[in-house]
């Protein structure tokens, strides 16, 4: 009976931990605590989302509007499993390294860092910049 019991509370916490519903503002959320890209990438996809694809201009200044403070915040732009320095948003477009929304002199990370590098965006600039992975920023998901 007490083993019933235990195995009912942990399959309701299993369940619950799944469920948690998240605020969206827009199609976004807008991530308050900073996480490593990996992680950051797992908390959107365990919500349902995507880590941030910023496909135009148009797409980043409605970001800038949206969000509730500045900062650094992890796309979902990355060089992983591809050539280093070639990066993809999660929606499967390419980010080109001629796109306007890389800051002055990025991408850079890529050519010195040892692994796959990831993609920021500043806020305050509305550009976006390589980083290595484990840094730890704030995080944007989108509605797949
Ligand atoms: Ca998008
Ligand atoms: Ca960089």
């Amino acid at each position: 009976m007490l083993f019933k019991i235990v195995v009912i509370a942990v399959l309701c916490g299993l369940v619950s931990a799944k469920e948690t519903k998240i605020e969206l503002t827009g199609n976004y959320y807008f991530g308050t605590t900073t996480k490593a890209f990996y992680d950051a990438r797992i908390f959107c996809n365990d919500n349902g989302l995507n880590l941030v694809s910023i496909e135009t201009a148009e797409e980043a200044a409605l970001i800038q509007s949206l969000a509730p403070e500045g900062g650094f915040y992890w796309t979902s732009g990355t060089d992983v499993n591809q050539e280093h320095g070639s990066f993809f948003w999660a929606s499967g477009l390419p980010i080109s390294l001629s796109d306007g929304l890389w800051a002055a002199n990025e991408p850079n990370d890529y050519l010195t860092a040892p692994t796959e590098v990831s993609v920021a965006f500043d806020l305050d600039s509305g550009t976006i910049g390589d980083y290595v992975f484990w840094d730890y920023y704030k995080f944007i998901c989108e509605l797949p």
